[in-house]
């Protein structure tokens, strides 16, 4: 690894050079493109980022889940030198190439099911989403989607209709696609009447509302994510997307999993609906398939992803060449070095210390996740009331400490983690302590 492994910090955080590009920054871009931690960076491997003024930062992010082999990941990047020298686009559409056919195979074979499968690829997360309802659109024949409360789906139009979250991602950014019905989520945390009863429930609630005011067979698709993301990493009560799956296989309608950020080994299996031992007709992924190159796509039943009349599907750069070869060195890493066990065993190291953590400081209402996608809940103490204040003040105190550390929820109020699945355990331990300090020292 050329980066070396350790945390440095030469200056405050941002440094001089990074609060200089940073005024740039303001000046050429929109402000509507916001950032975490405006720190600049050069290099960046392992769990580190380097920056414009030497400073070396944990990396408990990972480019939101993407960079799961590490940045600039060895496999992926002599996959990349040797495409890129050979040739850099043709459009599989007009004249086609191996590597996207290759990419199709492996997502046939590492998705959940062993139906016979088809896989599409586009370029970004949300593109795959709206290729998914496209797809069970044409399929059914019907039109209703279905989504639920702490969804994040993507920014585009279709897409933003399926996000539940209007700050920032859809204020004033309407109007938005029609069809979308909204219903609620299995959060254990937060409902009602206690964990115990919410997958009953919510599956109670959820089978009544579409009946109700959407009939099953209006219903093209549900569409969920098994641990949700920027929602604030809720993890649905035990049982719940089984049902919903189940319940979906009954009425026709096409069960799509969102696995954009959660899957390709994140969660510790390579994909999170297996854990729930959940097989979806569709799935999306994005983020973590090609190690930071931009790629996505769809994988799911044949008989759906056929039914779709040729020349339906696509797009200029959908499964790029070079994106395609990312994406082949990114899944043999993940195989070759075993990476769903790297996550179990990140979870191992992690969810102990942020339970300490929890029984300590009355702020953290709950600490969650599955594998290295972890997160913890802030609050008043004693209550459900969101507590973003404290949040926001312990993220800062990571960042001035040199430790990336992201944040998410509808509330704006959960602090969720996402390393390297190849970070190496001292770092791991370091970030940890960090984040210790910056709970003493905020709240
Ligand atoms: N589905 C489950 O997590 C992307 C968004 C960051 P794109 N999440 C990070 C931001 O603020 O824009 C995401 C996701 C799930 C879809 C998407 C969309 O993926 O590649 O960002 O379009």
């Amino acid at each position: 690894m050329t980066v070396p492994q350790h945390r440095l910090l030469k200056t405050e955080i941002p440094g001089p050079r990074s609060r200089d590009l940073q005024a740039r920054k303001l000046a050429a871009v929109s402000s509507g493109v916001g950032t975490t931690l405006p720190v600049y960076v050069t290099r960046a491997g392992g769990g580190i980022l380097e920056d414009v003024d030497g400073n070396r930062l944990i990396d408990f992010g990972s480019g939101i889940a993407v960079v799961s082999v590490g940045n600039a990941a060895p496999r992926v990047v002599s996959a990349v030198q040797e495409q890129v020298a050979d040739f850099t686009h043709t459009c599989f559409m007009v004249t086609p190439y191996e590597e996207y056919v290759a990419v199709a195979e492996q997502l046939n074979e590492l998705t959940p099911g062993t139906h016979e499968k088809r896989s599409a690829l586009f370029n970004s997360g949300a593109e795959a989403v709206e290729n998914a309802v496209k797809i069970a659109r044409h399929a059914t024949g019907r039109q209703a989607v279905v989504a639920f409360d702490h969804a994040y789906h993507g920014r585009t139009n279709l897409t933003m209709a399926l996000t539940a979250k209007n700050m920032p991602y859809k204020h004033r950014f309407g109007p938005f696609a029609t069809e979308i019905y909204r219903v609620p989520m299995a959060y254990p945390f937060r409902w009602p009447t206690g964990p115990e009863r919410c997958a009953e429930e919510a599956f109670d609630t959820f089978v009544s509302q579409v009946h109700t005011q959407v009939g099953e067979s209006n219903v093209a698709a549900v569409i969920v994510e098994p641990i949700q993301g920027e929602g604030g990493f809720i993890v649905p009560a035990p049982g719940f997307l089984r049902s919903v799956a189940s319940w979906c296989a009954e009425h026709g309608i096409v069960f799509i999993a969102d696995e954009i950020q959660s899957g390709f080994c994140r969660t510790g299996d390579w994909f999170a609906c297996e854990h729930e031992g959940v097989v979806p007709d569709l799935i999306t992924t994005a983020k973590g398939i090609a190690g930071g190159l931009p790629l996505a796509a769809v994988t799911g039943r044949a008989e759906l992803m056929d039914a779709v009349h040729g020349g339906g599907l696509g797009g200029t750069y959908g499964g790029n060449p070079v994106a395609c070869a990312a994406a082949l060195g990114a899944i043999e890493t993940m195989r070759a070095e075993r990476l769903e066990q790297r996550a179990r065993r990140i979870e191992a190291v992690m969810r102990p210390r942020l339970d300490a953590l929890a029984a300590k400081h009355d702020v953290i209402g709950d600490v969650r996740g599955r594998g290295a996608m972890l997160a913890v809940e802030l609050v008043e103490p004693g209550t459900l009331t969101p507590n973003p204040t404290a949040m926001a003040a312990v993220a800062a105190a990571c960042h001035q400490q040199g430790l990336v550390t992201l944040t998410a929820g509808t509330y704006g109020n959960v602090l969720r983690f996402l390393p390297p699945l190849v970070i190496g355990e001292d770092l791991l331990s370091e970030g940890l302590d960090i984040l210790e300090g910056a709970f003493a020292s905020a709240l």
